[in-house]
């Protein structure tokens, strides 16, 4: 039941229970399988919830949401999830070893897969530096790791799990220039052949990115490639200068 990762937003409003205000209003975009769609937009924007809807999180108001194009609601919830993998700096790690914060969702991998795994997301090599390698225990919510070893931590886990669609949260931290160029790297590998949606806090990010939606109090105010939003002088171009 792998699902190739076509993605399709039909007219999609959401809005939260508690909210008399629209968090999502009237979104509409189609990433076909393997393409990389960009969301970008202020705090409270409403990039994360479009994520949310794909994964049944929340159940739009009005409005499809569509995968492979069937509604997300006609699929097993466990069978969807599975599907989509997440990364982020603030990706959960396990009061557990190394290997075993890799292989969660995996618990079948073996050694071998979990190591090709690492090495792909450029995190073999800070491991092996690590007291006790593969084996060495991570303290409550990954302490011992910095923000750019847990994103590659997550990487390598998303790797193996070999979800259809990945979702980046790109957050914004001061990483050394090796660390960003390792994790670009490992970003590369980890969106090979995955629909794959970056929110970006950084333009740089989606500068390759086949269409970017630019966000406004929930709505879509803007889109299209980035060399194209640039030239039309608009809203992203005023977070471009920023
Ligand atoms: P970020 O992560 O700070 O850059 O912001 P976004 O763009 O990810 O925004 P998002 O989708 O988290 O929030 C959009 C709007 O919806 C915003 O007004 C906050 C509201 N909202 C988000 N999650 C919830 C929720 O669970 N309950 C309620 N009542 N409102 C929510
Ligand atoms: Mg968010």
């Amino acid at each position: 039941n792998k699902i190739s990762g076509h993605v399709t937003f039909n007219n999609v409003t959401l809005q939260y229970e508690e909210d008399d205000d629209q968090a999502l209003k009237d979104i509409s975009f189609d990433a076909p399988a393997g393409t990389v769609l960009g969301l970008i937009g202020a705090t409270g924007a409403g990039k994360t919830s479009i994520t949310q809807l794909m994964t049944r999180f929340y159940e739009p108001k009005q409005g499809d949401v569509l995968i492979d194009g069937k509604p997300v609601s006609d699929y097993n919830l466990k069978a969807l999830r599975r599907n989509i993998g997440f990364v982020s700096q603030e990706s959960f790690l396990f009061s557990t070893t190394i290997k075993d914060n890799i292989a969660y969702g995996n618990p079948n991998a073996s050694i071998d897969d979990i190591i090709a795994a690492a090495k792909r997301a450029q995190a073999h090599e800070f491991i092996l530096e690590m007291p006790n390698g593969y084996d060495t225990m991570l303290g409550e919510r990954g302490m011992g790791l910095s923000g750019g070893q847990k994103q590659r931590i997550a990487i390598a886990r998303a790797i193996l799990i070999d979800p259809s669609i990945l979702i980046l949260d790109d957050a914004t931290s001061a990483v050394d220039m090796e660390t960003e160029f390792k994790i670009q790297k490992a970003l590369k590998e980890v969106m090979k052949n995955r629909t794959t949606f970056i929110i970006a806090h950084r333009i740089s990010s989606l500068k390759h990115a086949d269409e970017i939606l630019v966000l406004e109090d929930g709505a879509i105010v803007e889109r299209g490639k980035h060399e194209q939003l640039l030239d039309n002088g608009g809203p992203y171009q005023r977070i471009y200068d920023i």
